[in-house]
């Protein structure tokens, strides 16, 4: 750790003011050059304290930069790790306000909830397999917080990873029933296809996203509880919406997820 803990919640608390009153800042490494992926994990750990003590509920464990295409779309080369709250989920079919978001983008995200803990270090694929209760589909709307969506790695580990909403829909699956790899994906964007890719776009079968989430957590003396929700990371580059936009995307076998930009 290189930052204090002043420092540490003094940038919690600009970055999410920075999402609750949807307006940009800019990249915190810019002003903090030395922080490490300690203090990157430590805001946003500080964010999530903050929501909670609230009253916001956490939601789900989310997995981000997964995909080649969505490294690429950032230049960044390493997945990361954030979560979701209560408030940022929004039915199937639903409304989204853009007023309160910055610049969102959309992204398909294949999903799992567990029925078993899982802790790292040493998770593997077999636990992850033997702790999936089902398979859902779902959009992640993120909304980076800086400028632009222009961030390096650990700014964006701070920024709780972009997350902003997120729309659970189709239907559930058995794991036993689904071959994640070969899983087709398109998204739509008012009746056009903008981008399609199949599941194993994420780290070859998305299921490697839990391991890795696993193995993060362990690291820090965390576990990934029963019954949480997880999202494995966009399988295609996000595509940016604004109000009026209708967003589809198919899943193969798991079915459509929408929602509404106003
Ligand atoms: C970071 C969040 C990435 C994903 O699924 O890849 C993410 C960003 O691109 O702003 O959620
Ligand atoms: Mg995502």
């Amino acid at each position: 750790m290189k930052l204090d803990q002043n420092t540490i919640a003094r940038l919690a608390e600009h970055l999410e003011n920075a999402e609750l009153q949807a307006r940009d800042v800019t990249m915190i490494t810019g002003e903090h050059p030395d922080m490490d992926w300690d203090d990157a994990y430590a805001i946003q750990d500080e964010i999530r304290r903050r929501k909670e003590s609230r009253g916001h509920k956490t939601a789900g464990l989310k997995a981000g930069l997964t995909s080649f295409a969505k490294m690429k779309q950032m230049g960044v080369t390493t997945p990361v790790f954030g979560f979701v709250s209560d408030y940022m989920a929004v039915p199937d079919g639903g409304e989204i306000k853009t007023s309160e978001l910055i610049h969102p983008k959309v992204e398909a995200e294949i999903c799992i909830v567990t029925k078993a803990a899982l802790k790292g270090p040493g998770c593997h694929m077999a636990a992850v397999l033997a702790a999936t209760d089902f398979v859902v589909p779902a959009v992640e709307i993120i909304d980076s917080r800086y400028r632009d969506f222009k961030f390096d790695l650990k700014s964006v580990i701070a920024d709780n990873t972009s997350a902003s909403r997120f729309v659970i829909g189709g239907r559930m699956r058995d794991l036993a029933d689904l071959d994640l790899r070969t899983l087709g994906v398109v998204l739509e964007k008012n009746g056009e296809v903008m981008t399609m890719a199949a599941g194993a776009a994420v780290l070859g079968q998305p299921l490697a996203a839990v391991v890795m989430l696993a193995n993060h957590l362990g690291a820090r003396g965390q576990e990934i509880p029963a019954g949480t929700f997880i999202m494995t990371g966009g399988v295609t580059e996000a595509i940016p919406v604004k109000a009026g936009d209708n967003i589809a995307v198919r899943f193969q076998d798991l079915g459509t997820v929408s929602m509404r930009f106003v």
